[in-house]
C-alpha cells in the first residue's frame, strides 16, 4: 500500500460523511500521516475554546480508528514547516487558478468581508500534502479540485526548480464520496452545518441515530430505487447503508424496492447503528483519557517534523534560499 496523507478540520464533530467519504479509507500504514488541520479551520471566524476542544476531539477520533500507529496523527499547527511551505507555494500559485476553486466560489467570491485565508488555503493544503512525499491522498469528492491544484503546483515547481516533489493522486471512493445532508439532500453533510439533524455524528447514541434517519428528508413517491437526480434523499440513504453494510447499492435497492420508505429507513438505521456503535465506544473511551491523546499527538508531531524538515530544506535549496 502506498503511503498516504490526509487531513480533517476541527470545525465541529466528526460525522458519517467524513467517515464514509474519507476516514474509512485512511489506513494505518507506516509512513502515512493523518493531520488535524487546525490552521485550515481559521479561514472562517472561530471560537478559541471550541478550536481547542474540537482539535483534541478530532484527534481522538483518528486515534480511536487506529491511525496513531504505525501511521501518525498530529496537529498541523505544531509542525511549522506547513505554514512555511505554504508561503513558498503562495508565490507559485496563480490568482486565476485559486479563483476557480469551487469552495472559494461558494463561500467567498464577490464578498469583501471574508478572510484572505479562505482564498489562499488550497495552497496550505498543497503544502500539507507535498511535505510528506506521498503518492495517495484519500479524500471525499469535495476535495478533488484541491488535489488537482496540488498536482499542478508540484509539476510546476519540479519543472522550474528540479524534481523535489512527488506528484500525488487523489483516492476517492466510487460510492459514498459525497454523503448528503439528511435535512437537505442538495447539500453535502458538513461539520459546520448548524442543524444537528442534518448529520449523524460518530458519537451519536443508537436512539439519536434512529431518529435522525427516520426523520431524514426523502423524496416524493414510495418506491426505493437509486437515482441521485430524481431521488437524492433515498439515493443518499442507499449509499450510506450500502457502504456501511458492504453491499452493492443495486442489491440493497432491489430488496427494498416495494417495501415503502418506513421499512427501508428502519433497515438503514439498523445498519448505521451497527457500524457506528463500536466506533463510538472507542472514541468515548479515548476522550476520557486526554493524556493518551496528547502523548500520541506528541509522537505524531515529532515524526512529522522529522520528515517535513528535510523536505522543506530541499525545497529551499532548490529555489535559492540559504539553508543554515
Ligand atoms: N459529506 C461528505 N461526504 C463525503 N466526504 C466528506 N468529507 C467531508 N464531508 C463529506 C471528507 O472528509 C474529509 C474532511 O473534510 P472536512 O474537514 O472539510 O469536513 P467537513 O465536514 O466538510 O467540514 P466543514 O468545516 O463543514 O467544511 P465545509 O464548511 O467546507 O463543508 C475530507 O476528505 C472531505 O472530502
Amino acid at each position: 500500500m502506498a503511503k498516504a496523507f490526509s487531513g480533517i478540520q476541527p470545525t465541529g464533530e466528526i460525522h458519517l460523511g467524513n467517515y464514509i467519504g474519507a476516514l474509512r479509507n485512511w489506513k494505518p500504514e507506516s509512513g502515512s500521516y493523518y493531520c488535524v488541520v487546525d490552521l485550515h479551520s481559521m479561514t472562517m471566524p472561530w471560537d478559541p475554546a471550541e478550536m481547542l476542544r474540537n482539535s483534541r476531539s478530532t484527534a481522538a477520533h483518528l486515534l480511536a480508528l487506529g491511525l496513531g500507529e504505525p501511521s501518525r496523527v498530529f496537529l498541523q499547527s505544531q509542525v511549522p514547516e506547513h505554514a512555511e511551505l505554504s508561503w513558498i507555494l503562495t508565490c507559485l500559485g496563480r490568482m486565476g487558478e485559486l479563483s476557480r476553486m469551487t469552495q472559494y466560489k461558494s463561500k467567498g467570491r464577490g464578498r469583501q468581508d471574508v478572510s484572505v485565508g479562505l482564498f489562499a488555503y488550497p495552497l496550505l493544503m498543497a503544502a500539507d500534502i507535498l511535505l510528506y512525499g506521498v503518492h495517495e491522498v484519500p479524500v471525499g469528492e469535495d476535495q478533488k479540485q484541491h488535489i488537482e491544484l496540488t498536482r499542478d503546483l508540484a509539476l510546476r515547481f519540479n519543472s522550474r526548480y528540479g524534481p523535489v516533489f512527488t506528484v500525488p493522486e487523489p483516492r476517492i471512493s466510487e460510492v459514498g464520496a459525497r454523503v448528503l445532508s439528511l435535512r437537505n439532500p442538495q447539500e453535502k453533510m458538513s461539520k459546520s452545518d448548524p442543524d444537528p439533524n442534518s448529520k449523524i455524528l460518530l458519537t451519536d447514541g443508537d436512539d439519536v441515530i434512529r431518529k435522525k434517519i427516520m426523520t431524514a428528508v426523502t423524496d416524493s413517491g414510495r418506491e426505493v430505487y437509486y437515482d441521485p437526480d430524481e431521488k437524492p434523499g433515498i439515493s443518499n440513504l442507499l449509499e450510506i447503508a450500502a457502504t456501511l453494510g458492504g453491499e452493492a447499492v443495486e442489491d440493497l435497492a432491489a430488496r427494498y424496492r416495494d417495501k415503502g420508505y418506513g421499512a427501508f429507513k428502519g433497515a438503514v438505521a439498523d445498519i448505521v447503528i451497527g457500524a457506528v456503535r463500536p466506533l463510538r465506544e472507542r472514541v468515548l473511551e479515548l476522550l476520557a483519557s486526554p493524556t493518551e491523546i496528547d502523548e500520541a499527538l506528541e509522537r505524531g508531531r515529532s515524526h512529522a517534523h522529522a520528515e517535513a524538515g528535510p523536505m522543506l530544506d530541499s525545497v529551499k535549496r532548490a529555489i535559492g534560499l540559504l539553508v543554515p
